[in-house]
């Protein structure tokens, strides 16, 4: 991408911006949370649509000028619902946070009782932690994943459901590698008269791809973030069933939010679009196969993998078996240029700030054209760097291994 005027105008911001793209580059993305976008959607951020004030909804604006922002807010909201067939969608959200702030309150009270999975069996801060704004605004009980399997304990769900009578259930995750049965939510959600929400961040490219089941029909509403496994701007949007519009739209803004980013409903459109594409389900299905053919190799070099394996996008790996931490396993894998996050296990007995774990995606990679053959060669990189953590040299020569990997595969905005 050509960046003339900042280029000429600002060489500090530019030079920070440039050494990023090669980072970029030349390292190896394995957060399972970000992706890189397409040319076109980095296009569409970059447009004058971030001058417009367009506070309201389509048609209904409290600002004049704003008929072409109402075209592409109509563009972005029509191709979400043939995405994910949504009887209504808010593509305002700025972040996931704020999204599943509406959606809280547009269901709840202050001190209304949920159910969410607990942060360290890879729940969200969102879903309920007490140092987040939902767990001090809202009295959240929380379920977890059953401590043998790694899997989500639908009968521990219902049991709890059964006793707390919760006025919400949340099902979703940002460490959980396994389908969910949303179906079995509603039915516990049904019995007791609470509301489903699911947070689909993480899955919901492998959504739309119809690689994974899709809540939208079963739940009442639904969050997701655009910028993940979907490869859309940084953004949310919140799906729900049309009887909730009104309410998800109100919480929305006035109620959380002012003016919406019309540049990033733009990109949202294009993202959209793209995801609407046949090469998108391949894409997706290459996410998953990625991310399994990862998960085997890590398991023959003795691994241990939360759940045993994973049918999305990431898979979290307890690293107590190799007396690593979760911060240490960040730090040596910066040194070879690659990136990865640490993540708390279930019952996780050390802090969220070093945790005994870290938690690998494939959906950016993919995105760079890598298959199962690099898959295994990247994992390869990781136990070796571990297994030589202390010597400089072998890092080195293993960070020039990945730097060579990652000229083979470039980025999608990448300068030819
Ligand atoms: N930070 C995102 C993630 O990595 O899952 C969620 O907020």
């Amino acid at each position: 991408m050509k960046y003339q005027h900042l280029s000429q105008q600002d060489s500090a911001v530019w030079e920070i911006i440039k050494k990023e793209e090669q980072r970029q580059n030349e390292e190896l993305e394995l957060i399972a949370s970000e992706n890189y976008v397409s040319p076109a959607v980095l296009e569409a951020m970059a447009t004058v649509l971030t001058n417009k004030y367009s506070e309201g909804y389509v048609g209904r604006r409290y600002y004049g000028g704003n008929y072409n922002i109402d075209d592409i807010e109509s563009l972005a909201i029509e191709r979400a619902k043939k995405l994910f067939g949504a009887e209504h969608v808010n593509v305002q959200p700025l972040s996931g946070s704020p999204a599943n702030a509406a959606v809280y309150m547009a269901f709840l009270n202050p001190g209304d009782k949920v159910l969410g999975l607990k942060l360290d069996h890879g729940g969200h801060l969102s879903h309920g932690h007490r140092v987040n704004f939902s767990g001090r605004l809202y009295n959240f009980v929380q379920y977890g994943v059953n401590l043998q399997t790694g899997i989500i304990d639908m009968a521990e769900v219902r049991e709890i459901a059964l006793r707390e009578k919760p006025k919400m259930i949340v099902a979703g995750f940002s460490a959980y590698s396994r389908e969910i049965d949303w179906q079995k939510f509603k039915d516990i959600a049904d019995e007791v008269g609470a509301y489903t929400f699911a947070d689909i961040a993480h899955i919901a490219g492998l959504i739309a791809a119809k690689q994974l089941t899709n809540p939208v029909p079963i739940f009442d509403v639904v969050s997701t973030t655009t910028h993940k496994t979907l490869r859309g701007p940084r953004g949310a949007i919140i799906m729900c069933r049309e009887k909730f519009a009104k309410q998800v739209d109100s919480a929305v803004f006035p109620g959380m939010q002012g003016g919406p980013h019309d540049h990033i409903t733009a990109a949202k459109a294009v993202a959209f679009g793209e995801a609407l594409q046949a090469e998108f389900v391949d894409y997706s299905r290459q996410i998953i196969s990625n991310a399994q053919a990862m998960a085997e190799e890590f398991i023959k070099f003795g691994y241990q993998i939360i759940s045993g394996g994973t049918d999305n996008h990431l898979m979290v790996l307890n690293l107590t078996n190799k007396n690593l931490v979760g911060k240490e396993a960040e730090k040596i894998l910066e040194k070879i240029g690659i990136s990865i996050s640490r993540s708390t296990i279930p019952n996780d007995p050390n802090s969220p700030l070093n945790p005994s774990g870290i938690r690998l995606g494939t959906p950016a990679l993919t995105t760079r054209g890598m298959k199962e053959k690099e898959m295994k060669i990247i994992v390869n990189f990781i136990n070796q760097a571990f297994q030589n953590k202390d010597q400089e040299n072998k890092l080195s020569s293993l960070k020039q291994e990945v730097k060579e990997l990652c000229n083979n595969f470039p980025i999608p905005t990448k300068e030819k």
